[in-house]
């Protein structure tokens, strides 16, 4: 992987910021596009922007083969079984969401048990909570190690056969663990549980394959993996997904109305109400054939090496905290840090004084930040278009950062 080839497909890194050329550390938060979704989107737009699943004109029917056509690229890349388990959505929180308002609601009930984990991104929490309420069912978290993993002891005491779901990120947003998702799919089958896997984090970065873990449903979000915003997918397995309601009724997902009733279309689009994301489907659709030239076992490798690389020189700057496992064969490409007393907001506004953007807070994250026992953390993000150099001028922009605050204070 030559990374000067890589960085010349993203035209947005060339550019600098504050009189600095950018250093982007903040793709766990969102991508940045090659030129080939850029163009996807321009293309969509200037030559055949219509509405799909209607006409039998011309540009409709490219719209629906490019819309359907992404669906087919989707399938392959999670290597789904079937076409009908691929649903657009938003991104991950709508996917998960609708699990939670269809799957969860009508086949929960008091006495039940769901189970997640204290490392979950808010939008594997909350529609769980409001299931707990609406169902009287109660949320169970699995605990996690000092280093900031999960045992599989734990998921075994966690998970009973009153579990009805186990909602597992695959890569933790902070800490850039990798869950064991197919141990833990097995363990709530055992128990009767289906397996649900927030895979924003995971798709952009590793293979996946579905069918291997045997995850019940599966979430991802476009944005994070270099394709548009506004574009995410829901897998499911087809079996579950036929029993389902769908969660927005209206255009497009319909069979046949009635004056009192209606039917609704076959899988997937049952689910998908309303005109869809076209343009984000086929952004995503270049993504992914973007993502599978340059493969992700390279871009995995790749992010390796750099989290290795960002966690040796991070640990020689005095007073650093790095939150997580520190061994980085455990990790994706993700370090979360506090230095010394120095606010990380302050830390990132120093930073991007320097050109460097990282993200500081809580990162949709606070059980887990209870957890670690920090109001909010500053986290450096990395992926394919990052390099050794980047991170050097990360830890410089940090030791600046440092000797700047302790003169003022
Ligand atoms: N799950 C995980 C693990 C995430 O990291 C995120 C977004 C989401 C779900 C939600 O994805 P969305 O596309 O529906 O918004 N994570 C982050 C982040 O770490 N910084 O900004 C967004």
């Amino acid at each position: 992987m030559n990374i000067q080839d890589i960085r010349s497909y993203f035209p947005i890194l060339h550019q600098e910021v504050n009189g600095n050329p950018l250093v982007y550390l903040d793709s766990a938060a969102t991508s940045q596009k090659p030129v080939k979704v850029i163009e996807a989107l321009d293309e969509y737009y200037r030559e055949y922007n219509s509405n799909v699943h209607r006409g039998v004109h011309t540009l409709g029917t490219r719209a629906t083969d490019g819309y359907e056509g992404a669906r087919e690229k989707v399938r392959k890349f999670i290597n789904a079984k079937h076409i009908q388990e691929i649903i657009f959505t938003r991104g991950t929180t709508t996917s998960l969401n609708t699990v939670a308002a269809s799957y969860a609601r009508a086949n929960l009930k008091e006495g039940d048990e769901i189970v997640i984990t204290y490392m979950e991104h808010h939008s594997n929490i909350i529609p769980w909570q409001q299931v707990a309420k609406s169902t009287g069912a109660t949320l169970k978290y699995i605990p996690l190690q000092e280093d900031g993993t999960i045992s599989l002891e734990d998921v075994r005491n966690t998970v009973s056969t009153n579990t009805k779901i186990v909602s597992v990120m695959q890569v933790s947003n902070v800490l850039g663990v990798i869950n064991p998702i197919k141990e833990i799919t097995k363990i709530a089958h055992e128990n009767g549980a289906i397996m649900v896997v927030d895979g924003a984090q995971s798709t952009p970065h590793m293979n996946v394959d579905v069918q291997d873990l045997d995850c019940d449903f599966f979430a991802l979000s476009g944005h994070k993996m270099c394709g548009p915003t506004g574009i995410g997918v829901l897998y499911g397995k087809k079996e579950l997904l036929e029993n389902m309601e769908p969660v927005e009724f209206g255009g497009e997902m319909i069979d046949f109305v009635d004056l009192y009733d209606s039917t609704w279309k076959e899988l997937p689009w049952k689910f998908e109400g309303g005109t869809p994301i076209i343009a984000g489907a086929i952004g995503l659709g270049a993504a992914i054939d973007f993502l599978e030239e340059i493969g992700l076992d390279n871009i995995q490798a790749h992010e390796h090496k750099l989290a290795a690389y960002a966690l040796n020189k991070m640990n020689e700057v005095e007073g650093m905290t790095i939150y997580g496992p520190k061994d980085a064969s455990k990790k994706a490409g993700v370090v979360t840090f506090n230095i010394a007393d120095v606010h990380p907001h302050d830390v990132a506004t120093v930073l991007d004084a320097e050109g460097i953007a990282v993200r500081a807070g809580h990162h949709c994250a606070q059980p887990l930040m209870k957890w670690l026992k920090a109001s909010a953390t500053a986290r450096a993000s990395f992926y394919l278009y990052n390099s050794e150099d980047e991170i050097d001028k990360l830890v410089e922009g940090l030791v600046k950062t440092k000797e700047y605050f302790s003169d003022v204070f």
